[in-house]
């Protein structure tokens, strides 16, 4: 069993995600536990204000220390132990290897901020991995933390029906899935490529390998 407490200002943007497709199953299978956090209620504030305007100036607000070391203090006198991970644009790049190595985990926090960013010293003050999905920026780390969420619960034994299926996909290997074609042999003018139907196995092997590292190659920055 994996637990995945997540530290957010809108703990209901989850809900249709955790409830959907494998993810809903892996919790329904007691395989994982999301525990969602709303990091207002951590506010010592009086009307529960969780941000701020950056001193210097500048646009947008910050997260402020306050609520989140306490939401920290809180789940570590609740028994929380792990890894930290804090969602900002800046950080490192999640990745398929990290993905596997997360999934290897009892307990992870993830932590998500909106509006410009945090205030620094929650980084300085307490450790954190600071992690990125991408480079492009989005307006929280809420989706960000729920595509961490599905690639980690995904790799864990018994998440999908087969346990063979994530072993030969994108990424597993460092290369792109091959294309793939289901029925019928014939749609509008498009047929599927003859040796898929054709029965050599080793055929169909190279066939994929080929259309892997072509994709590979035209999509992706050569390493
Ligand atoms: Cl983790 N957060 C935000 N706000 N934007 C992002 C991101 C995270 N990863 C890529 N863009």
């Amino acid at each position: 069993m994996l637990t995945i407490d997540v530290l957010t200002l809108f703990p209901e943007a989850f809900s249709g995600f955790l409830g959907a497709s494998i993810l809903g199953l892996a919790r329904q299978r007691g395989i994982i536990d999301v525990r969602l956090h709303n990091l207002r209620d951590f506010s010592a504030d009086k009307h529960h204000k969780v941000d701020d305007r950056p001193f210097g100036g500048g646009p947008g607000m910050l997260i402020c220390p306050e609520p989140v070391f306490r939401a920290v203090e809180w789940l570590e006198s609740h028994g929380f132990q792990g890894r930290r991970i804090l969602l900002t644009p800046a950080g490192r790049t999640f990745d398929q290897k990290f993905a596997q190595e997360l999934s290897g985990e009892k307990r992870l926090l993830l932590l998500c901020g909106h509006y410009e960013g945090f205030d620094h010293r929650i980084v300085e003050g307490m450790k954190w991995e600071e992690v990125s999905v991408g480079d492009y920026v989005l307006s929280g780390g809420e989706p960000a933390a729920m595509a961490i969420v599905d690639a980690v619960t995904r790799l864990l034994p018994e998440a999908l029906g087969d346990p063979d299926s994530p072993k030969d996909e994108s990424f597993s290997d460092g290369k792109l899935e091959y294309p793939q074609y289901t029925r019928p042999r014939e749609f509008r003018g498009m047929s599927v490529p003859e040796v898929l139907v054709g029965g050599n196995h080793a055929e169909i092997r190279k066939w994929r390998e080929e259309e892997s590292k072509r994709r590979t190659s035209s999509r992706r920055k050569s390493p």
